[in-house]
């Protein structure tokens, strides 16, 4: 009889030096040139070095990766389907040769690894994700980060390993390949199927994974994904949180839940190949692929980029070389009559009522505070849910005026803020142009630099004040519509609203109002680079609401403010 666990995990790689060796490599690591890991790179980091994913012992060198580009192999012939590479930029790059010896840092300055650089190549970002990906459409997550995040020149070869990133976070429920295979043994846990997620897991979830583990008469490891996701899914935190309850729904001793630091690239078919071999190194004997699973979405023509079941096909086709059976995840969905779960191959459509809510409408139902019905939703986790996605009524907001110098945002901006205290409900802040130049940006000029420095400081406080529940009034003139574009992005990101106000009143009217004198001095040539005299102002395209002042009051003007917010949701206006 076949013994599945272990050898069927096979062999495990762990790169982490004992602590004498560690120390003496942390003293040896003074002298070398240092690279400070991105958040991507922590990932791959912490998973090479505790055999996630063996059987490499590094990042891929230039062969290696060239083999994986082309036909999914290492040299050696062993399948591995994603290129697991360490770039960095030109400038560091310069002073690296082959045989170096790179000290490889956490955020905090921490030694983490040291690499020994065999290899030292410029990779072609379009060929990689060609080859990768199907697709250099930058609409696909993977491609994207290639082109704008990834630095220019990789580095290759073997690493050793000083310290794990530091998580504190859910430590109990952190658990190494060696630690899970251990576990499955003592518990004696022979087939184990895994389930990868990336989302909160809701009644269908458990229901498809139940069945799952039935069809395989195996026990079940919920293995989500807390590393990187894609851009926009719920935060690690609260799905920790959502998953910890569903635990409570398996029957005792048949489920474990543990936590995969992977780096997600959205790879489809590849990725659920990579997929399956992580968690063959985890100790699992079988693996649910989804309905395309680690899908990117749509690309730039509004289709789909990969096909429904390529992901399923493939990992299918090398089930036997990888050693780590596919589960086909099978689309669960309520019928109303039975009051439970089915297949939907199993129900016939024609005599039953199938109930279903799809994510949008999940999420617009989150959005409005509407109910979301026991049989689709655990309510302990849709109240972990409700608390990180408060209806618009709680949530933050980023209230952004913006407009030439003397148009009025100040003072509509000063109201706005007196209305919403006089309210209550909210913690309001004020960062008009004048105040942050004095606290935040007092060594700034009007270059165009400076001015997108000053209005990122003012995004990045207006997306921590969002963040956190409050209303950011933001009231500088703003003239650069990419940086208008990179606050909504930021404040957008931090679970808030954001609503652009363009303040309009025509040159003519400021210039006409002078009230700081600065018009007629930019006029006589005594500044220069003022804004709508000899620097642009780049009006708003879409923006969320227009006022032009020379008409009308600032209270007028406020209550206009306000009814924007209640029609968006954020406040009730009695
Ligand atoms: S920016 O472009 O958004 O960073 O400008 P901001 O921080 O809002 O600061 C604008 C205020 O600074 C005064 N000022 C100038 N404005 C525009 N161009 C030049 N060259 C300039 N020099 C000084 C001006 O009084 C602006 O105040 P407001 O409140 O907009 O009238």
């Amino acid at each position: 009889m076949t013994q599945l666990i272990p050898p069927h995990g096979g062999a495990l790689k762990d790169l982490r030096l004992a602590a004498e060796a560690a120390q003496a490599a942390r003293q040896a690591a003074v002298e070398y040139p240092s690279w400070d890991l991105t958040a991507r790179q922590l990932c791959d980091l912490e998973l090479l070095a505790v055999g996630g994913f063996s059987p490499l012992d590094g990042f891929l060198g230039q062969a290696d990766y060239q083999r994986v580009l082309a036909d999914m192999r290492l040299e050696d012939g062993t399948l591995w389907p994603m290129p697991v590479t360490l770039d960095v930029s030109e400038r560091f790059a310069e002073g690296i040769a082959v045989g170096d010896h790179v000290a490889l840092r956490d955020p905090e300055g921490v030694v983490l690894a040291i690499l020994h650089v065999t290899d030292h190549w410029r990779p072609d970002f379009d060929a990689e994700a060609r080859a990768v990906f199907g697709t250099d459409d930058p609409a696909h997550p993977g491609v994207a980060y290639l082109k704008e995040q990834s630095h220019p020149v990789y580095l290759g070869g073997p690493i050793e390993v000083l310290d794990l990133p530091a998580h504190y976070d859910f430590p109990h429920l952190r658990m190494t390949p060696a630690e899970l295979r251990e576990r499955f043994q003592r518990s004696g846990w022979r087939r184990v199927v895994a389930f990868q997620t990336r989302n909160p897991m809701h009644r269908a979830h458990v229901e498809l994974t139940f069945l799952a583990a039935r069809q395989a008469e195996a026990n079940l490891l919920i293995h989500p994904v807390v590393g990187m996701t894609k851009p926009g899914d719920v935060d690690h935190y609260s799905r920790v949180r959502c998953y910890e309850h569903v635990l409570k729904k398996y029957p005792e001793q048949t489920t474990a839940l543990s936590l995969l630091p992977l780096a997600m690239r959205m790879g489809g078919p590849r990725e659920a190949l990579w997929h399956a071999i992580i968690r063959r190194n985890y100790g699992c004997t079988h693996f649910i692929v989804g309905r395309d699973h680690a899908g990117p979405g749509k690309g730039s023509d509004g289709e789909d980029i990969y096909g429904p079941y390529e992901a399923q096909e493939l990992v299918e086709r090398y089930g036997d070389e990888i050693g780590i059976r596919m589960v086909p995840f099978r689309m669960m969905v309520y019928v109303e009559e039975r009051a439970e779960y089915a297949p939907i191959d199993e129900v016939d459509e024609t005599r039953e009522t199938v109930m279903n809510i799809s994510g949008t409408e999940f999420r617009r139902r989150m959005r409005e505070g509407l109910e979301i019905p026991d049989w689709f939703g655990y309510p302990e986790v849709v109240a972990e849910l409700r608390n990180t996605f408060p209806p618009r009524a709680r949530q933050g907001v980023t209230l952004f005026f913006t407009g030439l110098s003397g148009s009025g945002k100040s003072t509509i901006a000063n109201a706005v803020m007196v209305k919403l205290l006089e309210r209550g409900g909210r913690p309001v802040t004020l960062l008009d142009g004048d105040l942050v130049r004095k606290h935040l940006s007092s060594e700034l000029g009007f270059s165009r630099e400076h001015r997108d420095l000053n209005i990122q400081r003012i995004g990045f406080v207006a997306a921590e004040i969002t963040r956190n529940g409050g209303v950011a009034i933001c009231a500088p003139i703003a003239p650069y519509r990419r940086t208008r574009r990179q606050v909504r992005d930021m404040v957008e990101s931090a679970n808030g609203g954001f609503i652009e106000i363009h303040v309009a009143t025509p040159l003519e009217e400021c210039e006409r109002r002078d009230r700081k004198g600065l018009y007629a001095k930019a006029r006589a040539g005594q500044i220069s680079g003022f804004t709508g005299i000899d620097d642009p102002y780049e009006v708003p395209e879409a923006p969320g609401l227009t006022i032009d002042t020379t008409d009308c009051t600032p209270e007028e003007a406020a209550q206009q403010v306000l009814l924007k917010l209640e029609s968006r949701g954020f406040i009730a206006l009695d």
